[in-house]
């Protein structure tokens, strides 16, 4: 009888164990990992006011700061940043690197179908950093591409550059360039004659270049508003929408705005559109 009863209890222990592993396997089982974890890896790529590390190491930008009050409310304590290439977030994703990406990755059809992103958060135009009086007439990718001499730097895989190709920029004179401080140093002295960047991300670069022989070529003409969500893995479809529930929380109660506003985003930009928008458009 012992031994039936205890059989009994196994095989139902056993069977709920499964049923709730297969429940959390489909349902949460990446947010639960997480939360044991005590910390979730995002990817950022320290382009301010999207995302920062400052000298200290702290990470800030209106990327991370929303995705650490939301996390933190789906039980994740801690956000743990580690700085990519756009180009490489992606990639870093799918293999398991990164939990979610929180870095201003526009939505695009190509991003849309290779990761779960979130409902959007941070929405920008397209800019050009540009020697003073803007000498070679730059007002669009286009420009760019008519001019036979002309370089423009971009990140490597960011959307700058793919607009610049599409545009008709031959890929030679598409330079990749890793970071901010190194295309504004490159326009310097040079070695391209354009960079672009998202709106606020050039305008930041530019002041703190604090160089009157700069200025700013906003917005590119012919160029969308983007906008961001997290990105998360595509099999993470449940720690995604659990993202979700919470991001619509902090846009109703006012939250979302007064987290993003002060680093120059605007909340109903971002409230006005849906991933299914971004993900179809442009
Ligand atoms: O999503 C992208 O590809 C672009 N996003 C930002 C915030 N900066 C540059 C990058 O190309």
């Amino acid at each position: 009888m012992r031994m039936k009863v205890l059989m009994t209890a196994v095989s139902l222990s056993a069977l709920f164990s499964v049923a709730a592993g297969t429940h959390a396997m489909a349902d949460d089982g990446k947010l639960e990992e997480l939360k044991e974890q005590g910390f979730v890896r995002i990817a950022i790529a320290n382009e301010p006011p999207f995302t920062a590390v400052g000298a200290d190491g702290k990470v800030s930008g209106a990327a991370p700061d929303v995705a650490r009050v939301i996390f933190e409310r789906m039980g994740v304590k801690e956000v743990v940043a580690s700085i990519s290439e756009y180009g490489a977030m992606i990639p870093g994703l799918q293999a398991g690197r990164h939990d979610a990406i929180t870095a201003g990755l526009f939505m695009k059809p190509e991003r849309c179908n290779a990761v779960a992103y979130s409902e959007p958060v941070l929405c920008d135009a397209e800019a050009f950093a540009v020697k003073k009086g803007n000498p070679l007439k730059f007002a669009s990718y286009k420009d760019i591409a008519d001019n036979p001499d002309a370089k423009i730097g971009a990140p490597g895989g960011g959307t700058e550059e793919k607009l610049a190709l599409e545009a008709g920029v031959p890929r030679d004179r598409v330079i990749v360039v890793p970071d901010g401080q190194s295309g504004i140093k490159m326009l310097q002295d040079g070695r391209i004659d354009v960079y672009s960047l998202p709106v606020l991300s050039i305008h930041d670069l530019v002041k703190k270049a604090n160089d009157t022989n700069l200025e700013v070529v906003a917005p590119v003409q012919g160029a969308p508003v983007y906008c961001d969500g997290a990105a998360f893995h595509k099999d993470d479809v449940a720690l995604r929408d659990a993202f979700d529930v919470e991001l619509k929380k902090l846009k109703e109660s006012g939250e979302f705005a007064k987290l993003i506003e002060p680093y120059g985003f605007s909340a109903a930009a971002a409230i006005s559109t849906s991933r299914d928008k971004q993900c179809a458009a442009q």
